[in-house]
């Protein structure tokens, strides 16, 4: 049995968002406004089909994919590249490379100790984000 991503889970940490959005060329209003927010993951999980929610005040992100198959993926809302992504399972962490123009670019998920942890990379750069889920959502 894989890791269970499933449910509603709100952001309690952020290190190195800003880094990271400066990494993807994010203009400097925009990363002042998207370093405030405090998103929301809302995670729905069918065996290795998953749609990932990232939803904020500001601007919302929405991604599908299923494990093991390479998807074409618009970061449209966020830095509006485009990127061949493929998910994968590396022991129990979701592990996603997004090939495209930015080297070194992916995030990986997992679930410890009950919080949704995430990290996201590109080029020399990592933004640790940990999420807890929401009782009852
Ligand atoms: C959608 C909420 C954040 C909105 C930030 C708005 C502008 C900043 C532009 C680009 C910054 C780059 C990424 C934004 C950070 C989070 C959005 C989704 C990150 C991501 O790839 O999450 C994965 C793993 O959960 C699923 O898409």
């Amino acid at each position: 049995m894989s890791t269970d991503f499933n449910g509603t889970w709100n952001m309690v940490s952020n290190d190195n968002f800003e880094a990271y959005m400066a990494a993807l060329d994010i203009d400097f209003p925009t990363r002042k406004i998207a370093n405030l927010l405090k998103p929301q993951k809302v995670i729905e999980q069918k065996g290795d089909s998953f749609i990932v929610k990232t939803l904020s005040t500001f601007r919302n992100y929405r991604v599908q994919f299923t494990v093991g198959e390479e998807f074409e993926e618009d970061t449209k809302g966020l830095d509006n590249r485009k990127c061949k992504s493929l998910v994968t399972w590396v022991s129990n962490k979701l592990v996603c490379v997004q090939k495209g123009e930015k080297e070194n670019r992916g995030w990986t998920h997992w679930v410890e100790d009950g919080d949704l942890h995430l990290e996201l990379h590109c080029s020399d750069q990592v933004c640790k984000q940990v999420y807890r889920k929401v009782p009852g959502a």
